[in-house]
């Protein structure tokens, strides 16, 4: 058994009808949060586990690694494991105080430091390893070029950043991403009050606009590693 995987419970926070509110990383969807984002981000169980293993690569001895918008700390427990013996320190940040207790309270690795932070406003001390896992399509679209310049100003010249995104892509492939929760067991209701609830918090890009804007932060190579319908792992490198 894996020790950091969370206790979870099922996701039924929009089964009902009820009152559409902006979505909000709040301690109820802490409590679901495993379950919620498995069964609506495809591929997400296989990006967590190469966030860990790219990671890795470029992580030197001692080296210093951010997992930034962690959640429960998925990406920075898969960098644990992956660099284990190697003495890294990985620094988990959150602004979320409901996502960090269970987060901390889950944790079994002492080389994951947990932040309650707000991401925009944390001062990046140098790294070999940024990650950003689903967390700049949260941020205002004017905030995210500062991050990642800040991220690209912390990277060391042999370091990586990843990033994964839902992309803004054809119908298609929205309309096989719906079919891909309703198989995962989400009704109409829970997918449409989903929906309403993400509209003013979740802003998604294209994949052009992404590798636009990772080139204007100062990343000199830009690829695509993973990719599942609308949803992409993007490693942006200095050098
Ligand atoms: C995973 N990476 O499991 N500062 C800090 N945290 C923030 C900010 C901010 N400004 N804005 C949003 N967050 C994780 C999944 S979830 C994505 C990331 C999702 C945090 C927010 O509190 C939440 O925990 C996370 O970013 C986004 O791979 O739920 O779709």
């Amino acid at each position: 058994m894996n020790a950091n995987k969370p206790i979870t419970e099922r996701d039924t926070l929009f089964a009902q009808p009820g009152e559409d509110e902006d979505f909000a990383f709040d301690q109820h969807v802490a409590a679901v949060f495993p379950d919620m984002i498995r069964r609506s981000v495809p591929g997400y169980d296989t990006v967590v586990a190469l966030t860990g293993q790219l990671a890795a690569k470029h992580l030197r001895p001692g080296g210093r690694c951010y997992d930034l918008g962690c959640s429960l700390g998925a990406a920075a427990h898969a960098v644990a494991r992956a660099s284990r013996g190697r003495r890294c320190e990985i620094i988990a940040v959150d602004e979320s105080a409901a996502m960090l207790e269970r987060a901390r309270a889950g944790s079994a690795s002492a080389n994951v430091r947990w932040l309650e932070a707000d991401v925009r406003a944390l001062a990046l001390q140098p790294a070999d390893v940024v990650i950003l896992n689903y967390t700049l399509q949260f941020l205002v679209p004017a905030d995210r070029l500062p991050l990642l310049r800040k991220a690209r100003a912390a990277l060391a010249n042999g370091g990586a950043l990843i990033v994964s995104e839902k992309l803004a892509a054809c119908q298609r492939l929205e309309d096989l991403h719906m079919d891909f929760k309703r198989a995962n067991g989400y009704s109409e209701l829970e997918i449409a009050r989903k929906r309403n609830a993400l509209e003013n918090v979740m802003r998604i890009d294209s994949e052009a606009t992404h590798v636009k804007r990772l080139r204007a932060a100062g990343f000199r190579h830009v690829s695509v590693w993973f990719r599942c319908l609308n949803w992409a792992s993007f490693i942006a490198l200095p050098q």
